[in-house]
């Protein structure tokens, strides 16, 4: 079965720390945002909120080339709006005054509180370092609330920038659980968002998981305590609710899997950065390719349904080029690496077991003779047995013929996940369980 959206809406995006960058990217990468800013009344706009460049040099770049892009296909430059915004951080007395500085306003403006003291030893991250979280919710108030307030006036850029369509938007905000400045720094930003946005703009949190071949952010305490303050946030008062608009939960391991098994050339630690980045770029990228798509209608539709529940949106990876079939090998070896790939989605989902739901989305992308049909047949029937008591009746699929003849990959979406359903949450947490009160106090936000 496969079937059109019908809504139009525009789709935004704030990404934060590197993960939040690999979202900001793929999006500007897509062909689809060009499509919907094609529309007379469409408008488009960005912003990245990192600590240290190094993870926003391409993002920017991209940027810049769907600009230029824009401009060859006559799209007005007044629909697209993109900001790159870099914090540094300060050594630890100024840190610390700053912190002082940013507490009261902060109380105040959103009802949130900073960390109450750095611990003594703590020494400010150096550039490409983890920043924990606590720091980095305080660095976001210190720029929110203090001096000139630079980035509560990104944030007045962003949302002048939604309100120039009159329509109804989808703002993503995107980042890592696992990291720290992304995922300390998204719900002050988000909340601090929301009243500047137009009533028909949706804040959506976009919050990838880690993968176990992260090293030491797998499964992190960051992670965790990320998950926890998030359950808590979206569970109560809506008004206090960061994600109006809902929040997807993405796990990377299905992802990072396929890409790992069977590559072993190379120089050890060149290959596990170039999987790593691989991994996160590929999952980035199909969920930014399907929130763009149709009109943005598949997100619109998912939302709607999910009714502010948690979606889980897993990228299950099925093939991958020149992995386990080389270019010109029969096409039909395809077929049981395909069928072992589906077979792995319940085990590679993160979703404990014995989760279950009444509805899921499989979205199959696959080149014409990648034989959809099968694909499709296959998913529904593996997601159904796992998380549907077997029945396929509650599964809509959609099917999109992919332009990489060797790589295919289904989309499984799954609404009213909850923070006890992530074995990456539960399992870190029963470990995590005798750490040290100082460390847990940096890593809260
Ligand atoms: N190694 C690697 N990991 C990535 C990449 N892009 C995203 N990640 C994911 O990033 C997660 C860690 O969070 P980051 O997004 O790096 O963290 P951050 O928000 O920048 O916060 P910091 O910890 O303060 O740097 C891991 O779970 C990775 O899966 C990449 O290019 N390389
Ligand atoms: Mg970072």
């Amino acid at each position: 079965m496969s079937s059109k959206p019908a809504t139009t809406r525009n789709v935004h995006v704030i990404g934060i720390g590197r993960t939040g960058a690999a979202y900001v990217e793929a999006l500007v990468r897509t062909g689809e945002i060009e499509d919907l800013l094609a529309a007379p009344d469409a408008s488009f706009a960005a912003l990245l909120v990192d600590i240290g460049e190094d993870d926003v040099f391409v993002p920017n770049d991209y940027a810049r080339s769907l600009g230029k892009r824009l401009e060859s296909r006559r799209i007005s430059q007044e629909r697209f709006h993109y900001e790159s915004v870099n914090l540094g951080v300060p050594e630890v007395n100024q840190l610390t005054k700053d912190i002082e500085s940013a507490r009261a306003p902060l109380k105040a403006a959103l009802g949130e509180s900073l960390i109450e003291k750095l611990p003594k030893d703590f020494a400010s991250p150096k550039p490409g370092e983890h920043t924990p979280r606590a720091v980095a919710k305080a660095l976001a108030a210190i720029q929110l609330q203090v001096g000139n307030k630079p980035l509560a006036a990104a944030l007045e850029r962003f949302a002048g920038q939604v309100k120039k369509s009159g329509g109804a938007s989808t703002v993503l905000v995107a980042f890592g659980l696992a990291g720290g400045t992304g995922s300390g720094m998204a719900a002050a930003l988000a909340r601090s968002l929301k009243p500047l946005l137009p009533a028909n703009a949706a804040v959506t949190g976009l919050a990838q998981l880690s993968h176990s071949g992260d090293g030491d952010y797998h499964n992190s305490l960051a992670q965790t305590m990320a998950i926890e303050s998030l359950a808590a946030a979206t569970a109560g008062d809506a008004a206090a609710n960061p994600f109006p608009g809902g929040l997807f939960v993405v796990p990377s391991e299905h992802s990072w899997q396929r890409l790992s098994a069977y590559t072993s050339t190379g120089v050890r630690e060149v290959r596990q950065r170039f999987k790593q980045m691989v991994t996160n770029r590929f999952v980035a990228d199909s969920f930014m390719r399907w929130a763009a798509s149709g009109g943005s209608g598949h997100l619109a539709r998912v939302l709607a349904d999910a009714k502010g529940k948690w979606v889980l949106f897993d990228v299950a990876k099925l093939t991958h080029p020149g992995v386990q079939v080389l270019p010109g090998e029969a096409g039909s070896k395809w077929d049981s690496v395909l069928q072992q790939w589906i077979e792995f989605v319940p085990k590679f989902s993160g979703l404990r077991e014995g989760f279950k739901t009444d509805r899921a989305e499989i979205h199959v992308y696959a080149a014409r003779d990648m034989k959809t049909e099968m694909l499709d047949d296959e998913l529904r029937r593996v997601v159904a047995s796992a998380y549907l008591g077997g029945k396929t009746s509650g599964i809509s699929t959609f099917r999109t013929e992919f332009f990489d003849v060797l790589t295919s990959y289904g989309l499984v979406i799954l609404p009213g996940v909850k923070s006890d359903d992530l074995v990456a949450y539960t399992e870190a947490k029963a470990a995590h369980a005798k750490v040290d009160a100082g460390s847990r106090a940096l890593e809260a936000a």
